[in-house]
């Protein structure tokens, strides 16, 4: 049944067989991305966690709430043509980085591992704490959903809860999710954007909120896509629908509300991912069977 795998002795349980998995074993799993994420501070910005963090988003925001398609659950995007939609340009850092993690752990699901790295990738950029569960199963790419399902960073607040709302988030959790762009920065090479959005793009802050209310933001002259930039140091971007964020006036209440309180933003945004992560997936388990865990400073 679900959540029974096939754990190699030496690697969790003491011997071979059908076992199901502990907190512990999945808490090793957890150290082990942790473990890389500090020992490959060779990219970027010293840290392939924003990435991690986008695949596990990529991964579970294809999710439709009216036919149950999409989500987390299958890890669809291994396969074309998910993998080659132009949303997901650039995942493969990320898929290619956990690929020894899963040949050291060969129990556990690629999808249930993509959701478990996001989560290490927000606890060790020093962000909340974020529940997890396993049981999502692979699937074939007769399961890859239709282009065309996450965001177009080049529209306006009507796309956002057009998108948001087909997954089934409320206007408060789209403001709480898009603090994540605390973290990383675009790629001309991926998304034609270019630039991070804030001065720590690898620690989780309300810093995209602040930003994005005091900050004096115009539009880039550059031959690419339309994007802001700060008109101070010229080093920081918003994307279209960043903006849009502060032009909706219910969007700006909570823009407001995080950008004074990070305690309030990290609590929303731990349970907006929470949620998240978990569209779609045909749990056996209970919501209270979430684990947390530690990080590798804890
Ligand atoms: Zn993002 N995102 N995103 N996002 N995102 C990018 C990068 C990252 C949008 C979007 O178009 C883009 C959420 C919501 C939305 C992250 C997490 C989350 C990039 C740059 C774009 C264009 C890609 C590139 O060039 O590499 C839009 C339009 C969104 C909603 C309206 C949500 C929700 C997220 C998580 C909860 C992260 C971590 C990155 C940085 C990736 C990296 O490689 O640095």
């Amino acid at each position: 049944s679900q959540g029974e795998v096939h754990l190699k002795s030496g690697s969790a349980g003491q011997s071979a067989g059908l076992i199901t998995p502990t907190p512990a074993d999945y808490q090793k799993v957890y150290d082990a991305v942790a473990k890389a994420l500090w020992e490959h501070d060779e990219y970027e910005d010293g840290s392939y966690g924003p990435v991690l963090l986008r695949l596990a988003w990529h991964a579970s925001g294809t999710y439709d709430a009216e036919t149950g398609t999409g989500g987390s659950n299958g890890a669809t995007m291994r396969f074309s043509p998910e993998a080659d939609h132009g949303a997901n340009a650039g995942l493969k850092n990320a898929r290619d980085f956990l690929e020894p993690i899963k040949q050291q752990f060969p129990w556990i699901s690629y999808s249930d591992l993509w959701i478990l790295a996001g989560v290490c990738a927000v606890q060790e950029m020093q962000g909340p704490t974020i529940p997890w569960r396993p049981g999502r199963q692979d699937r074939d790419l007769s399961f890859c959903t239709p282009d065309g399902r996450l965001p177009d960073a080049s529209k306006d607040q009507n796309h956002i809860r057009a998108i948001f709302g087909r997954m089934g988030f409320n206007d408060q959790e789209m403001v709480a999710l898009s603090g994540a762009h605390a973290l990383g920065r675009c790629h001309t090479d991926r998304s034609g954007y270019d630039g991070p959005w804030t001065f720590s793009p690898t620690v989780l802050t309300n810093d995209y909120y602040r930003l994005l209310l005091e900050e004096k933001w115009g539009w880039r002259k550059w031959n690419g896509p339309k994007q802001y930039e700060d008109l101070k140091t010229h080093s920081l971007m918003m994307l279209p629908t960043d903006m849009a964020l502060i032009k909706d006036p219910i969007f700006k209440k909570y823009v407001e509300k995080y950008a004074k309180d990070n305690d309030a933003f990290f609590k929303d945004f731990s349970d907006a991912v929470v949620r998240l992560f978990e569209l779609g997936v045909p749990f056996q388990s209970k919501a209270e069977d979430r684990m947390t865990f530690k990080t590798l400073e804890q």
